[in-house]
């Protein structure tokens, strides 16, 4: 299998990190988004949306992160996606919610307070910042009290719904995210930390 990619975004590591985490050999193509390579005619003829990642496995393409980390997934006995049908759509529900309203949050406070920068793109928009904080307060509360009885989102182990939401939290000290009420968050994200497979694929800066 052979994995498009972009090492530096949350998007792509969390889709690595479930198939370092299981061990499971890919190929590995670089493809730079800074440089406009997910916009070339080659590249979306994988992905007609011109994102990153994309996997393809024979003459299988698959595109979107929660896509390729379920099929990543099932490929061996593991238990980041368990058999039962209560736990898996509890990790649906997860990652349609990290998908819908996490991402975006984490995302909008990533490239105002560090991508824009980083891209020479300018500095923050205050009102955009607002908008993304309040937003992000809004989810991390629910979020924090989740964990406030676990350790991990679903159950009683790692599964695919951790790295999802860990995905957005890649950048949450350079986005400078708001998160020093959420220990719960904090507590659950450092364990996340520990992982070998999340150390492997952090982006290199
Ligand atoms: N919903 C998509 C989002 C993918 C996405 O936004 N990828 C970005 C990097 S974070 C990308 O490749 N952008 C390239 C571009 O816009 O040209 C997923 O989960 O895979």
């Amino acid at each position: 299998m052979k994995l498009y990619y972009f090492p530096d975004s949350p998007n792509s590591r969390k889709v690595h990190a479930v198939a370092v985490h299981l061990q499971l050999p890919l190929e590995l193509e670089y493809v730079d988004i800074v440089k406009g390579e997910s916009q070339t005619p080659a590249f979306l003829k994988l992905n007609p949306t011109g994102r990153t990642p994309v996997l393809q496995d024979g003459d299988f393409i698959l595109w979107e992160s929660t896509a390729i980390m379920q099929y990543l997934a099932s490929q061996v006995p593991n238990s980041l996606l368990p058999d039962d049908l209560q736990s898996r759509m509890d990790i649906c529900r997860w990652q349609s919610w990290q998908l819908a309203h996490w991402y975006q949050a984490c995302q909008a406070l990533t490239y105002e307070n560090f991508v824009k920068g980083l891209l020479q793109h300018g500095g923050p928009d205050a009102q955009i910042v607002q908008r993304a904080t309040q937003r992000f307060h809004q989810e991390a509360i629910a979020l924090n009290q989740h964990l406030a009885e676990r350790e991990y989102l679903v159950g009683q182990t790692l599964t695919l719904a951790d790295f999802s939401v860990a995905g957005d939290l890649t950048y949450a000290v350079l986005g400078q995210f708001p998160l020093g009420d959420y220990s719960h968050i904090r507590a659950w994200y450092a364990r996340i930390e520990q992982l070998p497979a999340w150390q492997q694929t952090a982006p290199k800066g």
